[in-house]
């Protein structure tokens, strides 16, 4: 099939895949549990778990490394990260962390107490969490088209503003620490957000005194869908955009193991010199100094080189190209997909796929188990288990999407990977009636269950017949 740019890239190292049996494969997925998650990553294929971390990084990045200052306090390679998130995300306030996550609870500690609020558009699963952890209640204030995986609006990562007016005004400005906005929306499919939109959406919370915080993960990706699909921006670099995207907002939390090309880390980054004091004084206590944030002088080298290569236009148009590529052919050969397809992932609607599997035996989870036993694929589910279970009721939250997400890792995969990873996925589509069972849950955990729940098929002793 044509339509795949070549790779504006070429390999120097490789590292050796394992292709396996079906009956291995059962025996795999058996042991862990039906959960992909807990597979061993030689068992796997190909990976498309997740882009989190999973980068091959470029032979630049491979010689920072040798230049990182390993000093405790005050590292060169700190000051080389500082300078890059400024240039790019324009921030003043960069403080370095291990990974999001980590970010993630600095920012909830510093902001959150029993009883306030947070809007934002659709939940992350390690974000909710730590904001929920902090006693408050989030709130989804995404537009209703990204609840619909056909629909095709363009910028399905957008708030809602009448929804969030209409929490404003029930919950009152003062009990909403801030709005948790992302760029781009992982739980809807990588779908970005306008910085028409973002930028309404910074206004009205401003009037009412809320600060705006930014995941900006993949907000390079989302710079790339601006630029292709929002009036006004075609001939603006990818650069300016993302940092027209960071301009309304108050802060930042960023994973630098999605767009950044890194294998690990990441920051925050602030405007307030208040909260960043506050913000570094918790780093100290749960991070590490201020200055490294648990990563090593070298991961904050290879993460500055990593944005400067992220918002060149070859790398980031062929990147996304690539996940596209793969889900024109999804798509072409009728498997059902959240469109329009986003910018790290393709998603696979399994309630379309699976619709006799009921979402208490979680479809996703099924549809995951289903694609490695068919060709040794591993994927994530992004449905009833991710969404864990309410903090207040204790029930199981069923969002409205329930998929199974292929996540493209930057710069690992050739097009014959992903063509059979294609291949793969269309056949457990054409033989979709034959997987005969879901799964319930063996072992639950607490919190962020996905990653270690065990589960058992609800019929018989496996999914398929
Ligand atoms: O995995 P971390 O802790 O570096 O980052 C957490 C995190 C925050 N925000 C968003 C939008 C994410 O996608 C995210 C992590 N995502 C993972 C691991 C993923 O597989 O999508």
């Amino acid at each position: 099939m044509s339509g795949h740019p070549a790779e504006p890239w070429r390999v120097k190292m490789v590292e050796p895949l394992r292709a396996t049996t079906r009956e291995y494969r059962e025996q795999a997925i058996r042991a862990a549990g039906w959960n992909p998650c807990l597979l061993r990553s030689e068992d796997v294929y190909v990976d498309l778990f997740t882009d989190s971390g999973t980068n091959a990084m470029s032979d630049r990045q491979w010689s920072a490394l040798m230049r990182g200052d390993e000093a405790y306090a005050g590292a060169r390679s700190f000051y080389v990260l500082e300078e890059a998130v400024r240039t790019h995300y324009g921030y003043e306030h960069v403080i370095p962390v291990h990974q999001g996550r980590g970010g993630e609870n600095i920012l909830s500690r510093c902001l959150l107490r029993p009883g306030t609020h947070v809007a934002g558009n659709m939940y992350f699963p390690s974000t909710r969490a730590h904001q929920e952890l902090n006693g408050a209640t989030f709130h989804d204030v995404i537009i209703d088209e990204a609840h619909d995986p056909d629909d095709e609006h363009p910028f399905k990562g957008n708030v809602d503003l009448g929804k969030l007016k209409v929490l404003i005004d029930a919950v009152g400005a003062g009990t909403i620490p801030y709005l948790s906005i992302a760029a781009t929306v992982n739980m809807a499919g990588g779908q970005p957000i306008s910085v028409a939109n973002l930028t309404e959406v910074a206004e009205l919370a401003h009037h009412h005194g809320i600060p705006v915080f930014l995941d900006t993960a993949r907000a390079v990706e989302n710079a790339w869908f601006v630029k292709q699909r929002e009036p006004g921006w075609a001939d603006r670099s990818i650069t300016d955009i993302l940092r027209a995207l960071c301009a309304p907002t108050d802060g930042a939390v960023m994973s630098a193991k999605k767009d950044s090309l890194a294998n690990i880390g990441g920051w925050i980054g602030l405007r307030d010199p208040e909260l960043a004091e506050q913000a570094r004084g918790l780093v100290l206590l749960y991070e590490g100094l201020h200055t490294y944030g648990g990563m090593a002088g070298r991961d904050m080298e290879a993460i500055a080189q990593g944005i400067t290569e992220s918002v060149d236009e070859d790398h980031i148009s062929a990147r996304i190209a690539q996940v596209e590529y793969l889900g024109r052919r999804l798509h072409t050969a009728g498997v059902p997909i959240i469109r329009p397809v986003g910018g790290h992932c393709v998603c696979v609607d399994a309630t379309a796929t699976l619709p006799h599997i009921p979402r208490t035996q979680f479809t996703a989870q099924t549809l995951a188990a289903a694609v490695y036993l068919d060709a040794g694929i591993r994927g994530v589910e992004r449905g009833g288990v991710s969404a864990g279970r309410d903090p207040r009721t204790g029930e199981n939250r069923f969002p409205p999407l329930e998929f199974l997400r292929l996540a493209i890792p930057r710069r690992v995969y050739t097009q014959s990977h992903i063509d059979l990873v294609a291949d793969s996925v269309i056949r457990v589509h054409r033989h979709r009636d034959r997987i005969t069972s879901g799964l319930a849950f063996a072992y639950e955990p607490s919190h962020l269950r996905f990653f270690q729940a065990r589960f058992a098929p609800v019929r018989g002793t496996s999914i398929w017949d």
